[in-house]
């Protein structure tokens, strides 16, 4: 899955890709690299981050949806907005990309009244504004596991197919570094909820924590990241740089299979 950020104070890009003509230009060219999926978003979820009116995210990521909805490329759309998400399900989304995993008042039923759309659950303790300090937990494998566990049973209850959902541990989302390395580390375990796992770590301070790199100088770690996360039942990485993440993992796939064939 590639990045394509439509905000101006975008952790990793600095806010090049703010216009509607340069996130089409960057989504084309993660197109080209070999993105199976686009993840449009236009308000930032970096921690410290304030939220935008339902008006200015409309105005960012639906004309960028609407060019890109002819493309073979998946599209997922990464708002918490019960409005954006019926708008770009109309604009042609695929996927509906949630940080806050559908706890917004009138999320859950914009997944329960369509029957097409995929949704991304993804874990958060707190909201961006607030989430990194002093994040807490007892067991942080347990407790993200049992969230994103009663998340699918409330949604499935409503009448969504199980297949429809993906799950996210939420890697810096109210999580400090110690967090961040023991869910990489046991994220096999989440694959017992029997869902599609999805995790986003590419260019996030855990990996410039370890490196010293800054967010545009994070494509190694990024990339070995990626490769940790799916040896450990990953499958699906939100990636900025889709060709360095690309290339590993064809090589990571042919080691693989020749394993199995053996
Ligand atoms: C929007 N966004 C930023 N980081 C993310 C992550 O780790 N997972 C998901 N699902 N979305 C994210």
């Amino acid at each position: 899955m590639g990045v394509v950020n439509v905000t101006p104070d975008s952790f990793s890009d600095g806010g090049f890709f703010f216009s509607t003509e340069n996130a089409i230009k960057q989504a084309r060219k993660l197109i080209e690299e070999g993105a199976d999926i686009l993840d449009v978003g236009g308000e930032s979820t970096r921690p410290g981050s304030l939220p935008v009116s339902v008006d200015e995210e409309l105005r960012r990521v639906i004309p960028v949806i609407e060019a890109l909805a002819g493309e073979k490329t998946l599209i997922s759309v990464d708002t918490s907005k019960p409005e954006v998400m019926r708008q770009a399900i109309i604009a042609g989304v695929d996927i509906i990309n949630d940080v806050n995993a559908l706890r917004n008042s009138g999320a859950l039923a914009v997944l329960a009244e369509n029957d097409r759309v995929l949704a991304c659950l993804m874990h958060m303790q707190g909201c961006p504004a607030s989430m990194q300090n002093n994040p807490t937990y007892h067991n942080i494998v347990q407790e993200v596991y049992d969230f994103l566990e009663e998340r699918i049973q409330l949604i499935t209850t409503l009448g969504v197919a199980r297949d429809r959902l993906i799950i996210d541990p939420g890697f810096g989302f109210g999580k400090t570094l110690q967090h961040n390395f023991e869910i990489l580390n046991n994220l096999e375990y989440f694959t017992r909820l029997q869902t599609p796992l999805m995790v986003g770590i590419s260019r996030k301070s855990m990996l410039g924590a370890v490196t010293g790199n800054p967010a545009n100088r994070r494509i190694h770690e990024s990339v070995a990241a990626a490769l940790i996360a799916v040896n450990n039942g990953a499958r699906i990485v939100r990636v900025h740089d889709v060709k360095a993440t690309k290339d590993a993992l064809s090589f990571y796939c042919a080691v693989q299979k020749n394993n199995d064939i053996k």
